[in-house]
C-alpha cells in the first residue's frame, strides 16, 4: 500500500530533548554499569534502540523526560522512610521529607486537590491505599467509636472479630473488565474482587457507551460502600458529576481511578464534569501513563479522607521509594508548565485523528470513536482475534496490546480488540497527519493478515507486508526522534 499523504514532523514534547549534559550523564552511567554487569548495560542500550525503532501505541505507556529518568538514579534510593513527612519510623529523613513535601505540593497544585499522597509504588498500591482508607473511615472508625476504643489494638477479641468480619464483607461497584474497567476495580482474580463483595456495571450493548441510568439502577439495587469510576480501555470521557450524584444517592464513597487520563486532567483537556478531582471523594492515579512521569502512583483526597490515606504506609505499603517520589516531583513540575497543556491537547487531537483514520478505512471501533487518548479497534471486522492482530502488528514494528471488547466472543486471553493510545507518540512529536498515516499502516497490516487454520493465535502475514510497514514507520520515526540529541 502506497503512502497517501506526506507527513511533516512536529516538535517533540518540551523536556524530552536530550541536551549534551544529559547525554554525558547517560554515557557515564552506562559505563559504570557495564563495568559491573555488562548484560544489564547492553539490555538498557537495546531497550532505547527498540523504543526508538518502533511505533509505540500502548495506551498506558509514554516516554519520561531525561530529567525525570535521571532523578531516579540517585542515593535517595538508599533511604528507608516509613511514615509520613515529619513523622518517620527511621532517623535521618529530613531530605526525604523535602522530596515528599515538594512532590505532594506539586500534586495538590496541579490537580486542585486538598490533599495528595505520593508514596504509592504503583497504581494497584494507590488503589489499595484508597480502598483501605475508605474502609478505615467508613467501617473501622464508627466501630471503634461504638466500642469506645481509639485504636484497633484496644478492641476486645470479640469486637475485633466482628470488625474483621465487617471489613471483609463490604460492597464495591465498578466497571467490568470487558467494558473497559481495570483489574483492581473488583475483578475476581484480583485482590479487589476477593476483599469486596463485588458487582460491576457495563456499557450499553448497542452504543458501547456508559449508561448512567444503568449505573444508577445497579447502585440502588446493590448499595455499594464504594462506587469506582475510571477505566483502562474505555475510549470516552465520563461525567464525574453524574457519578457523584449516583454515589450520594446511595450513600457510597466515589473513588475515581484516573490512571489512564491523569495527563488530560493535568493538561486541562478534561475540565468541569470531565475532571474527577472536585467530584470524587478519593482519586487515584499512576504517574507514568499520560502524565509522563516515573512508574508509580499517587492518591488525591478530599479532606475528610486525608488522615486515613496518610496512613497508607504502613497500612498497606512498605517503605516509600524516595528516588521515585523525587522523580514524581520533577514530572509534576513539568506538568505544571504551559507546554504540558499543549501536549495534552495534542494527545486528544491525535486520538481523534487515529480514530477517524481507522473509520475512513472501514474499521469498526468500540463506541464508534474516541474523546480521550484511547482508540479500541474491534479486529473481528478483519477476521482476526486480538492475539493474532497484536502479533502481526508487532512483526511489522507496531507495538500495541490486545484487549477485550464488551461481550468479547474470544474471552480475555485471545480477545477481539486492539487498544491504541496516543500519549507516547505525541511525546515524540507525532501530529494528526502522522496518526492518520499510522492508521493506514495498521489497516495495511490487518488486511494482509490471515488466521492460520482454526488457531486463535497463529496467523500469516502476506509476504512483504512487514517490510513495507516497517520502512514506512521508520520514516515517521526518523522525522520524530525519541530523545533527540541522546547519543550513547
Ligand atoms: N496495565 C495498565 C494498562 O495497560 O492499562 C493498567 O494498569
Amino acid at each position: 500500500m502506497a503512502a497517501d499523504s506526506t507527513v511533516t514532523s512536529s516538535a517533540p514534547a518540551p523536556g524530552t530533548e536530550c541536551a549534551d549534559t544529559a547525554s554525558t550523564a547517560y554515557r557515564a552511567a552506562l559505563q559504570v554499569i557495564e563495568s559491573v554487569e555488562p548484560r544489564i548495560a547492553a539490555a538498557t542500550r537495546k531497550e532505547l534502540a527498540d523504543q526508538r525503532d518502533s511505533l509505540k501505541l500502548i495506551a498506558s505507556e509514554n516516554y519520561a523526560s531525561p530529567a525525570v529518568l535521571l532523578t531516579m538514579g540517585s542515593w535517595l534510593s538508599d533511604k528507608y522512610a516509613e511514615g509520613t513527612v515529619g513523622h518517620r519510623f527511621y532517623a535521618g529523613c529530613q531530605n526525604v521529607d523535602t522530596v515528599e513535601s515538594v512532590a505532594a505540593e506539586h500534586a495538590r497544585e496541579l490537580f486542585g486537590a486538598p490533599y495528595a499522597y505520593v508514596q504509592p509504588h504503583s497504581g494497584i498500591d494507590a488503589n489499595l491505599v484508597a480502598y483501605w482508607a475508605i474502609l478505615a473511615s467508613r467501617v473501622e472508625a464508627p466501630s471503634l467509636a461504638e466500642a469506645g476504643a481509639r485504636h484497633v489494638n484496644d478492641l476486645s477479641e470479640k469486637d475485633w472479630e466482628e470488625l474483621r468480619h465487617k471489613l471483609g464483607n463490604q460492597r464495591l461497584l465498578g466497571m467490568s473488565l470487558d467494558a473497559g474497567g481495570h483489574l483492581t476495580h473488583g475483578f475476581r482474580p484480583n485482590i479487589s474482587g476477593k476483599m469486596f463483595s463485588q458487582h460491576s456495571y457495563g456499557t450499553d450493548p448497542d452504543s458501547g457507551l456508559l449508561d448512567y441510568d444503568a449505573v444508577a439502577a445497579a447502585a440502588r439495587e446493590f448499595k455499594p460502600l464504594i462506587l469506582v469510576a475510571g477505566y483502562s480501555a474505555y475510549p470516552r470521557r465520563i461525567n464525574f458529576a453524574t457519578m457523584r450524584e449516583i454515589a450520594d444517592e446511595v450513600g457510597a464513597t466515589l473513588m475515581v481511578d484516573m490512571a489512564h487520563f491523569a495527563g488530560l486532567v493535568a493538561g486541562k483537556v478534561f475540565t468541569g464534569n470531565d475532571d474527577p478531582v472536585p467530584h470524587a471523594h478519593v482519586t487515584t492515579t499512576t504517574t507514568h501513563k499520560s502524565l509522563r512521569g516515573p512508574r508509580g502512583g499517587l492518591v488525591l483526597a478530599q479532606q475528610e479522607y486525608a488522615d486515613a490515606v496518610d496512613k497508607g504506609c504502613p497500612m498497606v505499603l512498605g517503605g516509600p521509594l524516595p528516588h521515585v517520589m523525587a522523580a514524581k516531583a520533577v514530572a509534576l513540575a513539568e506538568a505544571r508548565q504551559p507546554a504540558f497543556r499543549v501536549y495534552a491537547q495534542r494527545i486528544a487531537e491525535n486520538a481523534k485523528a487515529l480514530a477517524d483514520g481507522f473509520l475512513r478505512r472501514g474499521a469498526r471501533l468500540v463506541t464508534g470513536g474516541t474523546d480521550n487518548h484511547i482508540v479500541l479497534l474491534d479486529v473481528t471486522s478483519f477476521g482476526l482475534t486480538g492475539r493474532q492482530a497484536e502479533s502481526a502488528l508487532l512483526e511489522a514494528g507496531v507495538v500495541t496490546n490486545r484487549n477485550s471488547i464488551p461481550a468479547d466472543p474470544n474471552g480475555a486471553w485471545y480477545t477481539s480488540g486492539i487498544r491504541f493510545g496516543t500519549p507516547a507518540l505525541t511525546t515524540r512529536g507525532f501530529g494528526v497527519a502522522e496518526f492518520d498515516r499510522v492508521a493506514e499502516l495498521v489497516v495495511d497490516v490487518l488486511t494482509n493478515t490471515q488466521p492460520e487454520g482454526s488457531s486463535k493465535a497463529r496467523y500469516r502475514l502476506a509476504d512483504g507486508t512487514a517490510e513495507r510497514v516497517r520502512a514506512a514507520a521508520a520514516e515517521l520515526l526518523a522525522a520524530n526522534p525519541l530523545y533527540p540529541g541522546l547519543a550513547l
